[in-house]
């Protein structure tokens, strides 16, 4: 690699957790900002040890080496913009949200990362309240899905005017905004003698208390793995290249779809 190819390119950054197996975690968030003509640097919270089928561990990192890989890496680069994913402890949340706040890294894209598509917890006890006190009051935005969303605010999540009220409860920890992702909304039983399909899937975008929805045809990804990373760091890359956040959702969404097709990332 040329040591100056990131003069050309705005530098993204994502501090989260490493799926050697490359479907999550950064090696997705690499791709995808790759994608987007960026230049990629990450922090690493976490190795885990998984594969296509299941995760069978993992080994976090100490807060202070997830401090001094941001510090040597921001020492260099100019942040154009941030992403985080699995962040595992309560201990790591606090030193990343510690960095957001001293050092002038612009404001993340939090992915609020709980478990696994295959049901494996990423994170340790602890880590979500740190996650609700510490970091989310200095997020962008904020981008759980249903599941994700239900636990950060304790209320049960069944139709659109569910998401919205969960999305202004989480914007009410202080985030400037919340995308919560309908993916998992419609989703019905696919089996049995009247199967029911999903037809629709549903994002709702809360800015400061004005609200857009994303509706886009349902595509059934198999549960494919790593579609919350890709998106993340898709929106993440859009707001480096300057566009409004809805824009920049709407592109990201784009991507995602391209990417569940096989034709990127
Ligand atoms: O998709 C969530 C996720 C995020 N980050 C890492 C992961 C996973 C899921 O397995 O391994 C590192």
């Amino acid at each position: 690699m040329h040591p100056q190819a990131n003069e050309i390119k705005p530098v993204a950054l994502t501090i989260a957790g490493f799926d050697p197996s490359g479907g999550a975690g950064v090696l997705a968030d690499i791709r995808t900002f790759n994608a987007f003509a960026l230049f990629p640097v990450a922090a690493i919270t976490s190795v885990t040890f998984q594969n296509q089928t299941a995760v069978f561990g993992a080994e976090h990192l100490s807060p202070a080496s997830v401090r001094q890989q941001v510090m040597a890496i921001s020492a260099e680069h100019k942040i154009a913009c941030a992403k985080t994913g699995m962040l595992p402890t309560r201990e790591i949340v606090r030193e990343v949200a510690r960095l957001f706040r001293e050092t002038d890294l612009p404001s993340p894209v939090i992915d609020p990362v709980l478990s696994s598509t295959s049901g494996y917890s990423l994170v340790e006890e602890g880590a979500l309240q740190a996650l609700l006190q510490e970091l989310l009051p200095l997020a962008r935005l904020v981008t759980p899905n249903i599941p994700e969303a239900e636990r950060i605010t304790g209320m049960q999540i069944r139709d659109e005017s569910g998401m919205l009220a969960a999305a202004q409860a989480i914007r009410d920890l202080g985030a400037q905004a919340v995308l919560i992702k309908g993916g998992h909304l419609h989703e019905k039983s696919r089996g049995g003698e009247s199967p029911t399909v999903t037809v629709e899937a549903l994002d709702v975008l809360d800015e400061g208390g004005i609200v857009t929805t994303f509706r886009s045809p349902w595509i059934f990804d198999g549960n494919l793995r790593g579609t919350g990373c890709i998106l993340s760091a898709a929106i993440a890359a859009c707001l480096a290249k300057g566009m409004k956040l809805d824009h920049a959702i709407r592109e990201a969404k784009q991507f995602v779809s391209a990417a569940i097709s096989g034709a990127v990332a």
